[in-house]
């Protein structure tokens, strides 16, 4: 697990975007949303962004953006973002982000991007006929963050490798351009038990909304009879639980349980441990059961809350979207300026 721990010094501004695709997942929770609402809890200046440009990468079901840009809104809200301090607001609503991104197109590398090893592994064998959106995913995501001059990004581990791509494209243009400094290089916030959440059937792979077994993953719409038996149903092995983190070695299923456990119940996974140490599954699995459902329940209660008032949501967004704005148009100005567009 990476901690990166922020060492920038200027004043903060923290950016991050979900994809409105699929339902979202205690490891989107724990790498993402909670964070968010840390965030804007110790009082950061937080801008959270619906990435629906970065959804059409991949095939959408017909008419289902819309739908899913609430949710995404909704789940936001119900983990602690409160519209009224952070900004919550979707992506294709502020031109800025595709503008940017095709400056960025010029500024990055083939060999840069190439390099994306999540492009491999959404694309496949079939490379050859993914959309050259997927490809460019990692530019867009430098142009949400640096839209808006953010400097801090908090995400899961799985997207370190795009916030180097986005620290690279912002030194590279400040050099081209010779506007040294113009871009801030944006500080991943990887940090935590929660940074990597992995599958409940599989703990060499990634928790992901797009794993076929819906097992490998608690839902954040699961109620708790679902979520204590994906916990029960999940693999393990037949030792008892270790006394020691470096026990854990060898053990990835085992390492993710305790890692959920203590991201939920807020310690570290070594007090964890020391309450577990010598205990069977029999006993650890209830247990893990009933802080997940503790923790989830509320949230789950409010976001079904949020869903069923589809017009508020929309005020949020709407409003977000016009806030979003009034802070990246006049980045861009400068943007145009510093590029030397006619008319800048
Ligand atoms: N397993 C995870 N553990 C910790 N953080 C995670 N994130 C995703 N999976 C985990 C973080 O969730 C945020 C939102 O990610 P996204 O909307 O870009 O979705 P994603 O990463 O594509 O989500 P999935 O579930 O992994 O979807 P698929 O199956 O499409 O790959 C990000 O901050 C991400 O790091």
């Amino acid at each position: 697990m990476t901690d990166t721990t922020p060492t920038y010094s200027g004043p903060m501004r923290v950016f991050s975007g979900v994809q409105p695709t699929g339902n979202l997942h205690l490891g989107n929770y724990l790498g993402a949303l909670k964070k968010f609402a840390d965030l804007q809890k110790a009082g950061h200046d937080c801008l959270f962004c619906v990435v629906d440009l970065h959804a059409i990468t991949l095939p959408v079901e017909k008419g289902a953006l819309v739908s899913q840009t609430r949710q995404i809104a909704a789940a936001f809200m119900a983990a602690g973002v409160d519209p009224a301090k952070s900004v919550i607001f979707p992506q294709s609503a502020v031109l800025a982000h595709a503008e940017l991104a095709w400056i960025f197109n010029c500024v990055a590398r083939m060999g840069w991007v190439e390099r994306m090893t999540q492009f491999k592994d959404k694309a496949g064998k079939d490379a050859e006929r993914a959309s050259v959106g997927l490809f460019t995913y990692p530019v867009l995501q430098a142009a949400d963050i640096l839209a808006y001059k953010a400097t801090h990004v908090p995400v899961g581990e799985d997207q370190k490798q795009h916030l180097e791509l986005s620290r690279d494209i912002a030194e590279r243009f400040n050099r081209e351009y010779g506007a040294p400094g113009f871009f801030p290089l944006p500080e991943p916030m990887i940090q935590g038990p929660g940074a990597r959440i992995m599958s409940l059937k599989d703990g060499t792979k990634k928790m992901s909304k797009s794993d076929p077994s819906d097992l490998s993953r608690i839902n954040l719409i699961d109620d708790a009879d679902a979520i204590a038996n994906k916990i029960k149903r999940a693999k393990t092995d037949a030792e008892p639980i270790p006394g020691t983190v470096e026990g854990l070695e060898g053990r990835p299923e085992v390492a993710n349980l305790v890692g959920i456990y203590a991201a939920l119940s807020g310690q570290t996974a070594t007090s964890v441990l020391a309450e577990f140490e010598g205990k069977g599954f029999g006993a650890f699995k209830p247990a893990l059961a009933e802080v997940t459902v503790a923790h989830l329940a509320p949230i789950t209660a409010r976001y079904r809350e949020l869903l069923a008032d589809p017009e508020g949501i929309d005020r949020v967004l709407a409003d977000g979207a016009e806030r979003a704005r009034a802070v990246s148009e006049p980045v861009m100005q400068d943007v145009r300026r510093t590029v030397g567009f006619w008319g800048a």
